[in-house]
C-alpha cells in the first residue's frame, strides 16, 4: 500500500480539475467526468500539475497536434525531456501516429468527457539537469463539446474547470479556412477567446496574464503563414487580434503543419477524404516551448 499522503493542495478523492470530492473507489468524477487517475498522478509527484488546454472548433486539427506535440517530446526535442505518467498519458499519440502510418488520419474525438484522452507528463530542460521537473496534464478535448460550452457555460463542467485551472492555453485555428477568405473562424475564435478572457480575469479592466499561444493549423494549405504568422492573423483574423490586443497580456501567434503531402479519396458515400501521404511536422514545437518558458518566468 502506498505510505504517500494526500498533498495539502487537494483533499482525499478533490478532482483534479473540478474540485468535487469523490468516493474512494470512483473512475471518474461524478460531476466532471474526468479520471480520476490523475490524482493518483498529483499524489505521487506531490505537486499539483499546470494544466496547458489545447482549445480550438471541431476539426481544426487539436488531436493531430497535441499526438505528435506528444511524441516530439518523447522523443526529447527542443533540448526538453518528458516522461509520460501511466500507459493513458501515452495513448493519444500512439493512436495519432498509428493513424498517420496508415494515412490516415485519426478520428474525430468523442464528445464524452470520460472517452476524451488525458497527457500527463514531467517535463524539464534536459541540459540542466539541476532543474525542477514540473508535470504538465494536456487534455484532448472535442470542439463540439467546447462549442456547447461557450454558448452555454457550465455544460461541461469539465471545460468550466479545465480554464479556471490552466496556466497557459494553445488556441488552434484552421489557418486554410481563414485564408480562403471564411469569417468563420475568425468568429468562432473571439467568442471563445471572449469566453476565455472570463475564466483568466485577474480583476476588473486588467489584462489577462495567462500565456495563450495561437496556432495557425494546416499551415501546408497556406504556406504564407509560416513567413509572418502575426501578419495572417491581423488580415485574416482582425476581430481575433483586436480583442487580443485589448484584453490578454501575453499572445504569440505561430503557424503549424502536420503532413508533407497530401492525397485525396473518395469515400463510400461520395465524401472525399484527405489523406496524409507523409508526416512532416513544422511548426509544433515552438508555440509550446513559448508557453513553458512563459510559465516557468513566472
Ligand atoms: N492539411 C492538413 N490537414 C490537417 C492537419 N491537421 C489536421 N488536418 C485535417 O483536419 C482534420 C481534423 O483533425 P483533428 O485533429 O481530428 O481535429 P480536432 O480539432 O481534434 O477535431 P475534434 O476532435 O472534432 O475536436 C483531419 O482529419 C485532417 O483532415 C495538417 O497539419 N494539415
Ligand atoms: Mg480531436
Ligand atoms: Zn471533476
Amino acid at each position: 500500500m502506498s505510505t504517500l499522503s494526500t498533498p495539502s493542495f487537494l483533499a482525499s478523492g478533490q478532482c483534479l480539475i473540478c474540485d468535487r470530492v469523490n468516493q474512494a473507489d470512483a473512475v471518474v468524477c461524478c460531476a466532471c467526468g474526468a479520471p480520476m487517475t490523475l490524482i493518483n498522478e498529483a499524489i505521487e509527484q506531490q505537486r499539483e500539475p499546470r494544466i496547458i488546454t489545447i482549445l480550438g472548433e471541431s476539426n481544426v486539427g487539436k488531436t493531430v497536434y497535441l499526438g505528435f506535440l506528444l511524441d516530439m517530446l518523447s522523443k526529447r526535442a527542443g533540448g526538453l525531456e518528458a516522461i509520460p505518467k501511466g500507459a493513458y498519458s501515452v495513448n493519444l499519440q500512439q493512436a495519432v501516429i498509428a493513424y498517420m502510418s496508415a494515412r490516415q488520419f485519426p478520428p474525430k474525438t468523442p464528445l464524452e468527457v470520460d472517452h476524451w484522452k488525458w497527457a500527463y507528463y514531467q517535463v524539464r530542460r534536459q541540459r540542466e539537469l539541476d532543474e525542477e521537473w514540473f508535470d504538465l496534464l494536456l487534455p484532448d478535448m472535442a470542439g463540439e463539446a467546447l462549442a456547447e460550452e461557450i454558448e452555454t457555460p457550465q455544460t461541461y463542467r469539465a471545460i468550466t474547470g479545465l480554464l479556471s485551472k490552466s496556466m497557459g492555453a494553445l488556441l488552434l485555428i484552421d489557418a486554410a479556412v481563414a485564408a480562403s477568405g471564411s469569417p468563420h473562424p475568425d468568429y468562432f475564435a473571439l467568442k471563445l477567446m471572449s469566453y476565455v478572457d472570463k475564466a483568466f480575469a485577474i480583476g476588473r479592466g486588467a489584462r489577462a496574464k495567462n500565456p495563450i499561444a495561437v496556432v495557425l493549423c494546416k499551415a501546408d494549405y497556406c504556406p504564407e503563414c509560416f513567413d509572418n504568422p502575426r501578419v495572417f492573423a491581423q488580415t485574416n483574423l482582425n476581430r481575433l487580434w483586436n480583442l487580443c490586443d485589448s484584453r490578454f497580456q501575453n499572445v504569440e501567434f505561430f503557424a503549424a503543419s502536420t503532413v508533407g503531402a497530401l492525397g485525396f479519396a473518395t469515400s463510400d458515400n461520395g465524401q472525399v477524404i484527405p489523406m496524409p501521404l507523409h508526416a512532416a511536422p513544422r511548426g509544433i514545437m515552438e508555440p509550446f516551448e513559448w508557453i513553458l518558458g512563459r510559465i516557468q518566468a513566472d
